[in-house]
């Protein structure tokens, strides 16, 4: 089967974010007929939700995969779970790991399962940025060239995070 590029959004905000989000990455690259071509730097981020929650981490990964959208999904949940993910029902509540299929190559998928690209990835800095980061060439179907987005973006609570940080 053809190979797509895929990238993912990584985000944790509880129990050693960055250590769970390096983690993370390295899972993302074992996943079975996909492989990892680079990932992001990691960030902090102020919370976007509730106020009251701790910092994030957020990363980026960039995938090929032979996965089918709706396979790569499984695999991220599946991940998530092993990092012990409690799903509490809060809307936008604090997490252990999140991971989000922002982009399955050109692709634009809306179904009961998925939503890509991700709807909100032209309004978050913390996706944006280590997206630009490793792909600034990217062109967003419906949305638009990546430099273009990072232009209108407004208010960026970013900064890097320690190369030891937990
Ligand atoms: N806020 C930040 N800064 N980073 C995230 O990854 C993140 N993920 C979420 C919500 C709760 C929307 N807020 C976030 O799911």
């Amino acid at each position: 089967m053809e190979r797509v590029d895929a990238w993912v959004g990584l985000g944790s905000n509880l129990d050693g974010p960055a250590a769970r989000v390096r983690w993370a990455l390295e899972a993302l690259g074992s996943l079975p007929r996909t492989q990892r071509v680079a990932s992001s730097r990691l960030y902090g981020s102020a919370p976007m939700g509730p106020p009251g929650q701790p910092d994030y981490v957020n990363a980026v990964a960039w995938l090929t995969t032979a996965l089918g959208p709706h396979a790569l999904l499984d695999e991220l949940q599946r991940i998530e779970n092993e990092a012990g993910r409690v799903r509490t029902g809060e809307r936008w509540g604090p997490r252990t790991l999140d991971l989000d299929l922002l982009l399955y190559g050109n692709r634009v998928i809306r179904d009961a399962r998925l939503s890509v690209p991700h709807p909100g990835l032209a309004e978050r800095a913390f996706v944006l940025v280590p997206l630009a980061e490793i792909a600034p060439d990217l062109d967003v179907p419906g949305q638009g060239r990546i430099d273009s987005l990072l232009d209108a973006l407004g208010e960026r609570e970013l900064w890097p995070v320690a190369a030891d940080a937990e």
